[in-house]
């Protein structure tokens, strides 16, 4: 099983930001900002390539409620998810980062 499925079984604890039926927000554990949250699915799904439009719709919500929990949603914040080698993702099940809290430099290659 993959390490998110393990968060979200609760096989490995994890800082809890906002839950439902179909979807989970923790801290990051090494974050690279003040607010750095990763947004997953429950479902296991390994990345964006795999995402349905209807999935994507109720996980926009989601995350807006994300920014709003965290009180970014007015000040801004950053959201990402990496695919694949290229995108450097190292955990192969979807999750977006949802980063704030201050003023975000823009990564350089
Ligand atoms: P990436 O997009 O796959 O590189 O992001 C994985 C993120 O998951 C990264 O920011 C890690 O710090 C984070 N993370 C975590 O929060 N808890 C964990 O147990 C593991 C990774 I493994």
């Amino acid at each position: 099983m993959c390490i998110f499925c393990k968060i979200i079984n609760n096989e490995i604890p994890s800082n809890i930001v906002l839950e439902n039926k179909k979807f989970l927000a923790f801290n990051d554990i090494n974050p690279k900002a003040p607010t750095h949250i990763l947004v997953i699915p429950k479902l296991h799904v390994e990345s964006f390539n795999e995402v349905t439009p209807k999935s994507m719709k109720k996980m926009t919500k989601f995350m807006q409620d994300v920014a709003k929990e965290a009180g970014v949603e007015q000040s801004g914040y950053r959201i990402i998810t990496n695919i694949g080698e290229d995108g450097g993702q190292e955990v192969k099940h979807l999750h977006f980062h949802l980063l704030g809290g201050a003023k975000l430099a823009w990564p350089d290659l």
